[in-house]
């Protein structure tokens, strides 16, 4: 039967009801089979679904979810595959946020990129981040939303992937986020507003615009969501780091402070950054106590 589905991507859903865009570019308005609720599966934005179209005004049925590529529970996103951080120099570039969001990033399979922003107040910060990035082959893209410098670039790098915007508040996401969709960030809050006030629950809407697929969500920041990692995980978060597993003295060695690291080792020569080794254990001595508090 299934050769007589459409297939969409769900780009938004408000109340119960999807958008399914096709291929085409064409919109239908659908709502969830039961049996996904007895399942206990919920259509997120992004997912990539087999849908029957309604006829008319009526909507149509989501037949089918196909297999999710990363799944991100807060916010509820499927597929995305790239995170675009943004980082400015004012409000001050929080790396340890940076950090903490790129290996939540690794860890559900996505990529990243870092777009410093705000360029004319400080043009020396994107090189300033790119050398701590580096070795972790974490891309820089310097910008300005002001100047409109930069962005060809940036769109580039986001040709291909269904992207998604995170950083700290006041880092320019939004600004950005209009500039590269096109899009009047008025209508995007406003609606955000109606939806608000009707008391039903919003998705994230996923803007496509000329090859760019982002996903228009507030949330990535919310990092608390994450359930407690064993401490021994974090540091595979860490790209830079994968080279020198098992080079250690102690098999074991979480790069913390043991002797004969040789993660240690390549930070003292300059092939991983110190700066990124030492958030890695700020991460790590929050990670144990999480994970010690875990059940509390
Ligand atoms: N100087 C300068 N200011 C900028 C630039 N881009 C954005 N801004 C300003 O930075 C401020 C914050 O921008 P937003 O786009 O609202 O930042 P945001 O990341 O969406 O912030 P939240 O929504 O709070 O997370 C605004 O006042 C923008 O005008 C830039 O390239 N240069
Ligand atoms: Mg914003
Ligand atoms: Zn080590």
């Amino acid at each position: 039967m299934s050769e007589a589905f459409m297939r969409g991507t769900l780009i938004q859903g408000i109340g119960g009801f999807y958008t399914a865009r096709t291929a085409e570019g064409r919109e239908y308005i659908l709502r969830c089979k039961k049996k996904f609720r007895r399942e206990g599966i919920s259509p997120l934005t992004g997912d990539e679904v087999l849908f029957t179209p309604g006829e008319g005004e009526r909507h149509g049925w989501i037949e089918e979810i196909l297999p999710r590529k990363t799944v991100s529970v807060r916010p509820p996103v499927a597929n995305v595959n790239l995170l675009v951080i943004v980082l400015a120099p004012e409000p001050e570039a929080d790396l340890l946020l940076t950090d903490r969001l790129a290996s939540r990033a690794y860890a559900q399979g996505m990529g990243v990129i870092l777009a410093v922003n705000k360029t004319d107040l400080d043009d020396g910060l994107p090189e300033r981040i790119a050398e701590e990035y580096r070795p972790a082959g974490i891309r820089v893209f310097p910008v300005c939303t002001r100047n409109r410098a930069g962005l060809q670039e940036l769109r580039e790098a986001m040709q291909g992937s269904l992207c998604c915007l995170a950083g700290q508040s006041g880092a320019g996401k939004s600004t950005l986020l209009s500039i590269l969709m096109g899009m009047d960030l008025e209508t995007g809050e406003l609606s955000r507003k109606i939806a608000r006030g009707k008391n039903t629950t919003r998705m994230s809407i996923l803007l496509e615009k000329d090859g760019l697929r982002v996903m228009d969500t507030a949330g990535f920041n919310l990092l608390e969501a994450e359930k407690a990692l064993p401490p021994e995980e974090l540091r595979f978060r860490y790209p830079e780091f994968l080279p020198y597993e098992g080079k250690c003295r102690f098999r074991e060695c979480l790069h913390d402070r043991e002797p004969g690291c040789a993660v240690q080792e390549a930070a003292e020569h300059g092939v991983i950054h110190m700066n990124r080794l030492q958030r890695y254990r700020s991460l790590l001595s929050e990670t144990r106590e999480n994970w010690r508090e875990r059940y509390d």
